[in-house]
């Protein structure tokens, strides 16, 4: 039936106006969908509702690592949703869960040893705040209240997220809405110094004693955390510089703050390892994740604490709840049905190895395009990079909105964000499939110069 339908058919029985999409230009989309309405996935590619294929360059939006329709986690959740739909996750429990917070926990950093479930990068961040100053809170320091943040960084849209989060247009709606007493530390994006940089830049470890500074003014007992990303992705990876985070957890041990990795982009392999931390060789206290846990196949995050926090919590008597926090789905059993099919998955499929060979053949072929027309930066880290192009004067974003347009035009979904292109592709990935996506990018940006 499909088959003999005109192009368009789908995407023109669709009434549009009810959706209020999120982070979109609404009105920009509902006028101009061509091959933006997705029908269907499979792999690495997805096909619109007119029936184009196109590369699925950010893995969904940098969640779906192993490809779409894994015939792993399909039978995992057919069986899961047979077995059991849903289990009430307060003062009850699901085996599975159990074994899926052990799991990943023996995949992080030795001594982070307790998962708390949640369902999105969002509440992993905002759950990982509230757990820092309730440690400090049990602990008898409760005056440590303050949290440090970064500029650019993105922490998902919770009050605390967007409190310790960078993104102005995130923040500059809701001022009377945030946490009070949040600083930033200066983002590491310095054109000037490290544009074009392949990997870690050289340059930049010495922006970590920002928190020195911040350190000296509010004095070390009034801060809970520093919450950063190891590589910030939302901002157009951002790669930390040799020594940074080294910097920063040197600093945040001398002075008794968590260090909080929200590694909701760099977990589960996009770093080429099972966290950001482990591909760095720095260790935080808590490492907050989503995303590519279960492949994106049902909302599930989490957040993994060091021992010592964790057994801060358990005192008082047993019968007692030990932190009032928790969500309706936490650990939903179909999320933990997909996580543990991923997890098996990453693991048969040697997918870190792969990423780590990946990663030269993406870092090739997108350096590839420095001198094209308008471009001002790439960088590159795991199997993530970005674009920076220069923005057309007086109308920016819309040089980056072209690319992407035209780009999907050439058969690929990039992801646009201000005049930055990014993309994350399928761990999945063939070499090939890396350059062709390139290529494309190239034909796209010279397409629109
Ligand atoms: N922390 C980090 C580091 C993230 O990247 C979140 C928290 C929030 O997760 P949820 O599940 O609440 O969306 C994120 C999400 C992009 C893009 O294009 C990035 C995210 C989401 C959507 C698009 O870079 N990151
Ligand atoms: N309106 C919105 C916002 C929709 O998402 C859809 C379909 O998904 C429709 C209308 C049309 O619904 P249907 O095609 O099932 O009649």
């Amino acid at each position: 039936m499909n088959e003999i339908a005109p192009k368009n058919v789908a995407a023109a029985a669709v009434d549009l106006d009810a959706y209020w999409m999120p982070f979109s230009h609404n009105r920009y989309f509902k006028r101009h969908h061509e091959r933006r309405l997705l029908a269907s996935a499979r792999g690495a590619y997805y096909t619109t509702v007119e029936g184009d294929r196109l590369f699925d360059c950010l893995s969904g939006l940098w969640c779906v690592g192993l490809g779409h329709g894994h015939p792993r986690i399909a039978a995992s959740l057919r069986a899961q949703f047979e077995k059991m739909d849903y289990s009430p996750a307060f003062q009850m429990g699901y085996p599975e869960t159990f074994r899926l917070a052990a799991r990943i926990a023996g995949m992080a950093p030795a001594g982070l040893d307790h998962v708390f479930f949640v369902n999105s990068g969002s509440e992993s961040i905002d759950t990982a705040l509230k757990i820092a100053l309730a440690y400090h809170r049990v602990r008898g320091e409760a005056g440590r209240i303050r949290f440090v943040g970064r500029e650019r960084g993105y922490h998902g849209v919770g009050f605390g997220g967007i409190s310790v989060g960078g993104m102005v247009a995130n923040r500059k709606m809701f001022p009377a809405a945030q946490l009070v007493g949040v600083d930033h530390l200066p983002h590491t994006h310095n054109p000037a110094e490290m544009a074009f940089s392949r990997g870690q830049p050289k340059w930049g470890a010495h922006l970590a004693d920002d928190l020195a500074r911040i350190v000296a003014l509010h004095d070390a007992s009034t801060i809970a955390a520093v919450v950063v990303e190891p590589m910030q992705g939302s901002a157009g990876v951002i790669v930390p510089p040799v020594g940074y985070l080294e910097r920063l957890r040197e600093l945040c041990t001398k002075h008794g703050i968590l260090l909080v990795f929200d590694e909701v982009i760099t977990g589960f392999g996009r770093m080429g390892a099972a966290f950001g931390a482990e591909r760095f060789g720095v260790v935080p206290d808590m490492i907050t994740f989503a995303k590519g846990v279960n492949n994106g196949a049902v909302p599930l995050g989490g957040v993994i604490v060091r021992k010592e926090i964790y057994d801060a919590f358990m005192t008082g008597p047993e019968h007692l709840v030990e932190f009032f926090h928790g969500y309706t789905y936490s650990g939903h059993p179909m999320a933990v049905a997909a996580a543990h099919a991923t997890l098996d998955a990453l693991e048969e499929e040697g997918t870190f190895a792969r990423v780590r060979s990946l990663e030269p053949v993406l870092e090739d072929a997108m350096h590839a395009l420095e001198g094209e027309p308008g471009v001002v930066d790439i960088r590159n880290c795991g199997l993530a990079a970005a674009i920076d192009l220069e923005p057309i004067a007086g109308s920016p974003g819309v040089r980056a909105l072209r690319v992407f347009e035209a780009a999907l035009r050439e058969g690929q979904l990039v992801r646009f964000t201000g005049d930055t292109i990014a993309v994350g592709p399928p761990f999945i990935s063939t070499e090939q499939e890396l350059r062709s996506m390139a290529d494309a990018i190239r034909a796209a940006i010279r397409a629109t110069r």
